[in-house]
C-alpha cells in the first residue's frame, strides 16, 4: 500500500518541478507502480501456497532495478552531457547481479557460486558509481544539490542494497531449517524493497523540487 501511495505522490508532484526533472519523477513513480502490482501477485502466491514467490520477485527486480539505474543516468543528464557507456555499464552490472541471484534461488545453480556471481555484479555497479565515469561526471559537473542527491543515492545502493545479500544469506546459506529461513528471506526482502524504492524516489523528488525552485528564482 505504501508503494501505491508513493506512486500517486510521485506522479502528482511532477506538476511542481521544471520540465527537465519530470522524467526522473515519472521513473520513480513507475518503479513503485511496477513493484506494487508485483506485490499483489506475490501476496496471492504466499497466501494460497505458502511458498516464496521467487519468480514474481525477480520479474519485479528485473524491471525496477534497471529503472533505478536509469535514475542515476537521468539526474546526471539533467545537468550535463553523459556518455551512453555509463548507462550500459550500469545495466550489465545489474543483469549479472540479478541473473546470478535468480539461478541460485530457483535452484539452477548451487547457492554459493550463484551468490558470488551476484556479488560481482553488485561490486561492478558500486565501482562505476563511486570510481567510474558516473562518479567522475558527478564530481566535475554537478551543482551542490545534485551532488548531494547523487551521494545519498550512492549510499542507498551501498547500504540499502546490502540488505538483499543479507536476505539471501539468511534464506539459503545458514543451513537453518527451510521454514524459518523462508520467513527470514521474505521479511528481509520486503523491508529492503520498501526502503530502496520509496526512499530512493523521495531523494530524487527532494533534489528535483529544490533545483526547480532555485531555477525559478533566477
Ligand atoms: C527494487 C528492488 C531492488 C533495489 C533490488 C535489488 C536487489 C539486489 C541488490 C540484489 C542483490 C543480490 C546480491 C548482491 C547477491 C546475490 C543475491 C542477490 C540477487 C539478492
Amino acid at each position: 500500500m505504501a508503494l501505491v501511495a508513493s506512486t500517486v505522490f510521485f506522479f502528482l508532484e511532477r506538476d511542481r518541478v521544471s520540465p527537465k526533472w519530470k522524467t526522473s519523477l515519472t521513473v520513480s513513480g513507475l518503479v513503485t507502480l511496477v513493484a506494487a502490482v508485483h506485490y499483489f501477485y506475490m501476496r496471492d502466491v504466499w497466501v494460497s501456497t505458502g511458498a516464496t514467490p521467487t519468480v514474481f520477485r525477480y520479474i519485479d527486480w528485473l524491471i525496477t532495478v534497471p529503472l533505478l539505474m536509469i535514475e542515476f543516468y537521468l539526474i546526471l543528464s539533467a545537468i550535463t552531457k553523459v556518455p551512453v557507456g555509463v548507462f550500459w555499464r550500469l545495466m550489465i552490472g545489474t543483469l549479472v547481479m540479478l541473473i546470478g541471484g535468480y539461478l541460485g534461488e530457483a535452484g539452477y545453480l548451487a547457492v554459493w557460486p550463484a551468490f558470488i556471481i551476484g556479488m560481482v555484479g553488485w561490486a561492478y555497479i558500486l565501482y562505476e558509481i563511486f570510481m567510474g565515469q558516473a562518479g567522475k561526471i558527478n564530481a566535475q559537473s554537478a551543482p551542490p544539490s545534485v551532488q548531494s542527491a547523487f551521494s545519498t543515492m550512492r549510499w542507498i545502493v551501498t547500504i540499502g542494497w546490502a540488505i538483499y545479500p543479507v536476505g539471501y544469506f539468511f534464506g539459503y546459506l545458514t543451513g537453518a531449517s527451510p521454514e524459518s529461513s523462508v520467513n527470514a528471506l521474505n521479511i528481509i526482502y520486503n523491508l529492503a524493497d520498501v526502503l530502496n524504492k520509496i526512499a530512493f524516489g523521495l531523494i530524487i523528488w527532494t533534489v528535483a523540487v529544490s533545483e526547480s525552485e532555485a531555477a525559478g528564482k533566477k
